[in-house]
């Protein structure tokens, strides 16, 4: 107990106050939760068909390429989708933004900026609201909560283009990098392959989620810990339903073979999900609000002060220009 906090006033009854989480409980099961997933990376490794394996049986609607036997289609704008998922009374409304694919490109220099823009512009949206005279209540929340960035599974490293594009998302918003396609390394080959990965991120100064920062107790540092040393997730996305223990799983066939994209065995796509969705989805939402759009926030409040205060400035001086001259000084 601090100095300043007085002593404890025993109770004589029942009051009631303990019922105050139920009542927060309550109020937030009522209003749901918004989340909003965006994928990004270079061209064919599968963003969009993650975009319909992570919620599956919610998108069967989506606008995404669910047979297999459909032709595959380029994204070319950045496309965002919206769902409401209901999980046990807990209601999540859901923002899925696929990107264009890049760095086939001959030059790939800015292409970044288009998704960088949309970023940016969803915390500009939502501070406009933010300032407004009468505020909503609840102002929508378009901002980016998580970028699943995607890592082509050449076995070799990280190529310059996503160095670059890395680097510009790590400032603004929560990244988790995943290799695409891991189907396509061994176990082994994919363990080498994080690794230097990790190696590269690190030695370009490269900022992904999860990281430490002051409200983190110890429990959540050591979660941290064990997820930093799994990036980046492996993951295979599905193309099909197969039906294990008369259970709809996804999956995807390779070859002869077929994948279990549930199957933790076989690809890390199942651990990434739980630990967007069951350990970290507040921790995401938070460190986007608290964070990222808190540093948007006063730096575009400190340039609004700067060019208001060289306003008055420039306008003061115009105002001297034009002031009547003093009047001369009487003659000795
Ligand atoms: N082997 C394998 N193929 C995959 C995987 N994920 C997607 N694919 C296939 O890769 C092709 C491209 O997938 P998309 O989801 O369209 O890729 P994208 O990243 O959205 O592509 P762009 O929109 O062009 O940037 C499709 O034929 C998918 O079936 C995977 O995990 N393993
Ligand atoms: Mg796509």
């Amino acid at each position: 107990m601090s100095a300043s906090e007085p002593m404890p006033t025993p109770l004589s009854g029942y009051v009631g106050f303990d019922t105050l989480t139920k009542q927060i409980e309550n109020k937030m099961l009522r209003r749901g939760f918004q989340f909003n997933v965006m994928v990004v990376g270079q061209t064919g490794l599968g963003k969009s068909s993650l975009i319909n394996t992570l919620f599956a049986s919610q998108l069967l609607s989506s606008k995404g390429r669910m047979d297999p036997s459909d032709e595959v289609r380029q994204t070319t704008s950045i496309n965002t989708t919206s769902h409401v998922v209901t999980e046990n009374g807990v209601k999540l409304r859901l923002n899925l933004i696929d990107t264009p694919g890049y760095g086939d490109l001959i030059n790939n220099e800015h292409c970044w900026e288009p998704i960088v823009k949309y970023i940016k512009d969803q915390y500009s949206i939502y501070l406009r609201k933010e300032l407004t005279a009468v505020r909503e209540r609840n102002i929508p929340d378009t901002r980016v909560h998580v970028v699943l960035f995607f890592i082509d599974p050449s076995g070799h490293s990280l190529r310059s283009v996503d160095i670059q594009v890395l680097k510009k998302l790590g400032d603004i918003a929560n990244v988790i990098p995943v290799i695409a396609k891991a189907d396509s390394l061994t176990l082994a080959e994919r363990e080498v392959f994080k690794k230097r990965i990790r190696a590269s991120l690190h030695s370009n100064g490269i900022r992904v989620y999860p990281f430490d920062h002051e409200d983190h107790d110890e429990e959540d540092r050591e979660l941290n810990g064990l997820v930093q040393s799994l990036l980046p997730f492996a993951i295979v996305t599905a193309d099909k339903t197969i039906d294990v223990d008369g259970r709809p799983v996804r999956a995807r066939q390779v070859g002869s073979g077929l994948i279990n994209v549930e199957n933790k065995a076989h690809c890390e796509f199942l651990q990434l999900r739980d630990f967007m969705l069951r350990t970290n989805l507040h921790d995401l939402i938070e460190t986007t609000s608290n964070t990222y759009y808190e540093s948007f926030r006063s730096k575009q409040l400190l340039a609004l002060k700067e060019s208001s205060a060289k306003h008055q400035a420039q306008h003061a001086q115009h105002q001297g220009a034009y002031a009547p001259a003093p009047a001369p000084a009487p003659a000795a």
